[in-house]
């Protein structure tokens, strides 16, 4: 009796521990936790994954099988280890050229590219098996992540037949990480590039970040600030470069490093960096030529010029096609490339900001060298919540362009507000430019489909630093992951990519996967209305961009004041930028044009981006603006305290540490949308001098209270 009392407390206690969820996870393992699949599918997948049949070596394929054995050993609970022959339930990995075994399939892999894979379920000699098969080493790492991926998110496998490659050729990371390791717009702590630390020390991160981008396909990364510092050209600082290019070759990441167009003068002692000057462009082929003895498979540079103060060719009243391609003819003989930012304004010029990049590149179609990319924001200004698609797109047939994401909120509720990005990313890759007709979408302007472009780019400004997290907060990582998924599809789905993450990143219960979607889904329209609704855009708050500004109108330059930008009188508010107004809906085609430049047809969201609207008139709630504008607001408000609700409920299934941090700071998040509420309905009511909606509160402070706000120790700038 007592014997089975005992048993049977003892069941309980077990079957309580297995109904725990995993303890003390912070995050570090991202969406690579590769923790114990449950019950039912784990025989199916112990039985597919008995052993790794690897012939040929190299450090890549090295680093699939360490991730095949890592990733099954956790996932299927049982070692899996590398095996000399074929038995039932092996993968088998390698490429033609490496493996007899994968030579002797005849596998259809000429479609496949240099970085795609096949993974097909066959039987070799009678016995079941499943291959990994690529044209490069690379592609069989890719394909590993892959069917990892499938087992994480349960996918049957057992008669896997897929073939995948990436639609775009360069998928990189621009870290804004300077030589001091602060972060520009940075809010997960300090740069992960140790410098004081390299070359002698490699952090085991630098491995772990190498390995998280693989999964995803991420094949470059640009280690410093676009406003660059000429020291990391200089022979102590290449070392440390070639340490981390080491450290990341085996993954498929290349090494880019951002350079400062005045270096010559910097470290080069030169008078001048004047692009035409023969000095000038023998000084950087040099420069070229001596980064790539330390890193032989250097990607390239990145260039911010003549932006925000950066030197830039237009110093010697020379073009950026001259600066770009003096660059690019230096890196040229090294097979490398040179991206050019097309993020460009001058205080001197009065054009309207959302106009000027255009103005300025448009001109140059055509006039760059062929290892030339042009890498364009997503929108016309600047990275906003919420912003129509830059006209760009679309306008250069003659010159690659390349998509420039921002993945770190700086505009977004920093680190502590969730917001999904995905389905921001997705509403400018699904826009549709029809300079070609209808189906003539951003993503065919990126993946070169519609321009035949000879190089195609996605490039995201990164989220990462040393904070345990990588990314400053759980819910962040998952603007990594789809960063990395779009680059490699830009005709992805939001939807499908923020289920696969929260698959891998809590879990593959319905009843966490379905709710954490939704909130993801949602999270990022709730910014737009809490910060800046109907099309409205930059009203934040001076220098660090935290919090609400859209009072500020005593900066330096026109139009980095918010009152620029919304512009809102007496009569209504909004930047007309029809016929009437910039004009600037004239730099898209035609169809595109009159849907924006017509007050009756533009999309809401983009609403005060293209009309200054009267504060009486109607919109689509039949309510008045004004009133739409209180509502919108306060809509922001809500929808974060409805996420904040279902996360609470969410608790029982999530490690604690992980819930405790996102609960955390969700309230932030509640306590900031509100200050964004409040300040601006405060803000625009002194404006419009109208009473708010029945039933929507009052702003719980006056308009000078949120005046008087400083907050000068804000992260990342
Ligand atoms: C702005 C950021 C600034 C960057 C700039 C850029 O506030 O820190 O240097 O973009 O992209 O949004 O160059």
């Amino acid at each position: 009796m007592r014997f089975f009392a005992a048993l049977r407390l003892l069941l309980i206690a077990l079957a309580a521990l297995a109904s725990m969820p995993a303890l003390a996870e912070d995050g570090y393992d991202l969406w690579l936790r590769y923790a114990p699949v449950e019950a039912p599918w784990a025989a199916r997948y112990r039985s597919a994954a008995t052993g790794i049949v690897q012939e040929g070596d190299s450090p890549t394929l090295g680093a699939a099988r360490a991730e095949l054995v890592r990733g099954l050993g956790g996932l299927t609970g049982r070692a899996v280890e590398r095996v000399d022959r074929v038995r039932n339930g092996a993968i088998v990995i390698g490429t033609p050229a490496s493996s007899p075994l994968i030579a002797g399939l005849n596998l259809p892999l000429t479609d496949l590219g240099n970085e795609g894979f096949l993974i097909r379920a066959v039987r070799i000699g009678g016995r079941r098996a499943t291959v990994i098969a690529a044209n490069s080493d690379v592609g069989v790492l890719y394909g590993a992540f892959r069917l990892l991926r499938l087992i994480q998110t349960r996918q049957p496998i057992a008669e896997i037949d897929l073939a995948d490659r990436p639609k775009a050729e360069f998928r990189m990371l621009n870290h804004w990480d300077n030589l001091d390791r602060s972060i520009e717009r940075g809010y997960a702590g300090l740069s992960l590039w140790d410098w004081q630390t390299l070359p002698r020390f490699r952090d085991p991160r630098y491995t772990d970040y190498a390995r998280a981008n693989a999964s995803l396909g991420i094949n470059g990364t640009v280690l410093n600030n676009v406003n660059s510092n000429a020291d990391i050209l200089t022979p102590p600082y290449l070392e440390k470069v070639r340490a981390l290019a080491d450290v990341f070759r085996p993954y498929g990441i290349r090494v880019y490093l951002s350079a400062r167009f005045s270096a010559p003068m910097e470290i080069g002692g030169l008078p001048t960096a004047d692009p035409l000057d023969p000095r000038v462009r023998a000084w950087w082929r040099a420069k070229a030529d001596e980064i790539y003895r330390y890193v032989p498979d250097f990607g390239g540079f990145l260039v911010k010029a003549n932006s925000e103060g950066q030197p830039g060719p237009q110093d010697y009243r020379r073009t950026h096609a001259d600066g770009a391609n003096m660059l690019a003819e230096a890196v040229a003989p090294h097979g490398g490339i040179v991206v050019w930012r097309a993020f460009v304004y001058s205080n001197e010029n009065p054009e309207d900001r959302a106009r000027q990049a255009y103005s300025e590149f448009v001109p140059l179609d055509g006039r760059f060298r062929d290892n030339v990319i042009v890498q364009v924001k997503n929108g016309p200004i600047d990275f906003q919540p919420r912003e129509p698609f830059s006209p760009l797109f679309g306008a250069m047939p003659g010159t690659p362009l390349g998509m420039e994401f921002q993945i770190t909120k700086e505009y977004l509720g920093f680190n502590t507000h969730l917001a999904y990005l995905g389905t921001m990313w997705e509403e400018v890759l699904d826009a549709d430019t029809h300079v070609r007709g209808p189906g003539s979408t951003v993503a065919r302007v990126i993946d070169g489909q519609l321009h035949n472009y000879r190089h195609t780019l996605v490039a995201g400004v990164a989220n990462i630093g040393n904070s345990r997290s990588w990314s400053g907060s759980q819910f962040d990582q998952a603007n990594w992951y789809a960063f990395g998924r779009f680059a490699w599809d830009p005709e992805a789905s939001a939807r499908d990519i923020a289920e696969e993450w929260t698959r891998m990143t809590w879990g593959n219960d319905p009843a966490l996967v379905q709710p954490i979607v939704e909130m993801m889904m949602g999270s990022r329209e709730a910014v737009v209305d809490y910060m800046n609704p109907l099309g409205l855009n930059h009203l934040f708050a001076t220098g660090h961009h935290y919090g609400p500004g859209p009072w500020v109108d005593d900066l330096l330059r026109a139009d980095w004041n918010p009152v620029y930008f919304h512009r809102a009188d007496a009569v209504g508010i909004g930047f007309d930028r029809t016929r009437t107004g910039s004009n600037a809906v004239a730099q898209y085609a035609p169809a595109v044009a009159a849907v924006f430049g017509d007050r009756q047809r533009v999309p809401e969201r983009f609403l005060l981006w293209f009309h200054h609207v009267g504060w009486d008139e109607r919109v689509g709630s039949g309510r008045t603006l004004w009133d739409e504008l209180v509502v919108r607001y306060t809509q922001g408000v809500e929808t974060v305290r409805g996420m904040a609700r279902t996360w609470d409920r969410l608790a029982p299934g999530i490690d604690p540490q992980r819930h405790a941090e996102v609960r955390d700071f969700l309230a932030i998040q509640t306590d900031e949308a509100t200050w964004w509420r409040d300040a601006s309905i405060a803000y625009f009511q002194s404006i419009a001098r109208r009473p708010l909606p029945a039933g929507y509160a009052a702003p719980a402070h006056s308009l000078d209270y949120y005046r008087a706000i400083r907050t000068p120790y804000a992260p990342g700038h």
